[in-house]
């Protein structure tokens, strides 16, 4: 299955008491066919890191009903655990680099896991891709209520020249919603991610739909 249309993420901080592996199934009912899980809190202690690994658990259970990509943020050894699709990487995390070792034993790849990578400038995103990301996600595009402020902003512009830049999929991020989604794909991005846009409505499943829709 190929990195296109929708990027839902399921994000811990921003659906603190939520359940992230009932809103996955949200976003896959609403055709979403890409969910990334992303736990920051659960990865800083060993005693939740069991919980991490559940969830993810939980949302890689869905694809005995829905064909989606499962991308897990962070972690490798969770990506690997679970039988996700791919692992997300940023400067801070295992190195791309790193990731592929892990995956290729004597010449062989073991495990096809996809290895996405996060880009906050066009330099970075171009050697993301020269170090092999399957994927490079650039952002935060507008100013992400998720992200905070503080957050360096890259605007369409930058997108643009990063999707005309780049051969692997470019995933645009932050602050993308129903208000400019459109100016966003079209710049010609492969992918589209959001968090708030999506875990904040009651209807998430017909809001998931209508996002969908914007890339067919
Ligand atoms: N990376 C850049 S912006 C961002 C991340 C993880 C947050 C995106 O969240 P939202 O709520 O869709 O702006
Ligand atoms: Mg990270």
């Amino acid at each position: 299955m190929k990195l296109r249309g929708l990027y839902t993420i399921v994000d811990r901080g921003v659906s603190p008491g939520g359940d992230l592996v009932r809103l996955a199934r949200d976003y896959l009912q609403g055709g979403a066919r890409i969910i990334q899980l992303r736990d920051k809190s659960r990865l800083e202690s060993s005693e939740t890191r069991a919980a991490f690994r559940e969830t993810a658990k939980g949302i890689a259970a869905w694809k005995q009903e829905f064909d989606f990509l499962f991308i897990v943020n962070d972690d490798l050894e969770t990506a690997l655990e679970v039988g996700a699709d791919g692992v997300h990487v940023g400067k801070d995390d295992c190195s791309i680099e790193e990731c592929r070792r892990r995956l290729v034993r004597r010449g062989e790849v073991l495990s096809p896991l996809l290895v996405g990578y996060s880009a906050h400038s066009i330099e970075e995103a171009v050697e993301a891709e020269r170090r092999g990301a399957d994927y490079v996600a650039f952002g935060a595009i507008f100013p992400s209520p998720t992200k905070g402020p503080g957050h360096p902003i890259q605007g369409i512009e930058k997108l643009r020249e990063v999707v005309g830049t780049l051969r692997v999929p470019v995933v645009a991020i932050g602050g993308i919603g129903r208000d400019n989604i459109k100016d966003v794909l079209a710049t010609g991005v492969a992918s589209v991610a959001m968090i708030s846009s999506l875990a904040k409505l009651k209807d998430r499943v017909g809001e998931t739909r209508f996002f969908t829709g914007c890339f067919k």
